[in-house]
């Protein structure tokens, strides 16, 4: 049997034996199921397996919201850091049929991009810090920062990479193309091309002997590349000539994190106003 203990502003349960593998949205809903078996006095409540999971009342009752579009990149890098570590929110999508959360999300972030994470009341924008402020304050199994501080300099170095140097020209052919004006959507390309090749030289160089970007482990910096690298190729494609990069990308997709994102924009693909290839 299991115990429930409560403590000014967390609840705590624990079941033994301890080590399976975390699953925070199970636990959840593990745990409340729990505790009513207890309420009933009823020994079912002892699973037969662990159970080890710590949430605030704060994330009981006011879970983190993250305000986005599944379509969208930079709401992809979140969701990815949210999937990878199972870390319980609610998703309020950005779109026609919910007005109210373009009105909250507006109002908390009047510089119009997203996502926007909240935390109760604490709005987090720009993507590689709400991914920080997750390890910090709802930190899971998966660090996506490394503890070292020189190895983490690499991680936010290479997630600097994917945002400036491969999600921006693929940002700057979309706009280009959403003017309507064929010439301007065709220089927008054509820059985007031309910058994105420079990047793909560059990254095919460092992923020798990698399995992500920064090394063994999968970090924030294949959150930022997993979304930046699936959006480029469709707008200026990743040739033969760099296999690594090719086969790093096709990694990026078979992660369960990324590919579960992948799954949710699928209904979107014709929104991509380049055209999306029939693939991935
Ligand atoms: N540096 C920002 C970039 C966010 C961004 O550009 N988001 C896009 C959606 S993928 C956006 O807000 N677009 C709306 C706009 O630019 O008006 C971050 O990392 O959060």
């Amino acid at each position: 049997m299991g115990e429930v203990r409560v403590q000014s502003t967390a609840i705590r349960f624990e079941a033994k034996p301890a080590g399976h593998a975390y699953c925070a949205d199970f636990y959840k809903s593990a745990f409340l199921w729990l505790c009513n078996c207890e309420a009933v006095g009823s020994d079912d409540a002892y699973v037969g397996w662990s159970i080890t999971c710590f949430l605030t009342l704060k994330e009981l009752i006011m879970p983190l919201a993250l305000y986005g579009h599944p379509f969208s990149s930079y709401t992809q890098k979140v969701l990815i850091a949210l999937y990878e570590n199972g870390t319980p929110f609610e998703f309020r999508s950005l779109g026609p049929d919910t007005p109210q959360h373009a009105a909250e999300w507006l109002q908390r972030w009047p510089l119009r991009k997203f996502p926007l994470l909240l935390d109760g009341e604490r709005s987090v924008v720009e993507t590689s810090i709400i991914i920080e402020y997750l390890q910090l304050e709802h930190a899971g199994p998966l660090h996506l920062l490394p503890a070292d501080a020189r190895a983490a300099l690499d991680v936010r170095f290479l997630d600097r990479f994917f945002d400036l140097h491969v999600m921006s020209p693929v940002q700057h052919a979309v706009g280009a193309a959403l003017t309507g004006n064929a010439e301007k959507a065709q220089e927008g390309r054509a820059h985007a091309a031309e910058k994105l090749e420079l990047a793909y030289a560059w990254i095919e160089g460092q992923l020798a002997g990698k399995t992500w970007a920064a090394g063994e482990h999968f970090t924030m910096a294949d959150c930022a590349a997993a979304p930046s690298l699936f959006y480029a190729d469709w707008t200026h494609p990743i040739a033969g000539s760099y296999p690594l990069l090719r086969a790093y990308r096709a990694r990026l997709l078979a992660r369960p994190s990324f590919a579960r994102a992948v799954e949710e924009a699928r209904p979107y693909r014709p929104l991509f106003p380049l055209g999306a290839p029939d693939r991935d």
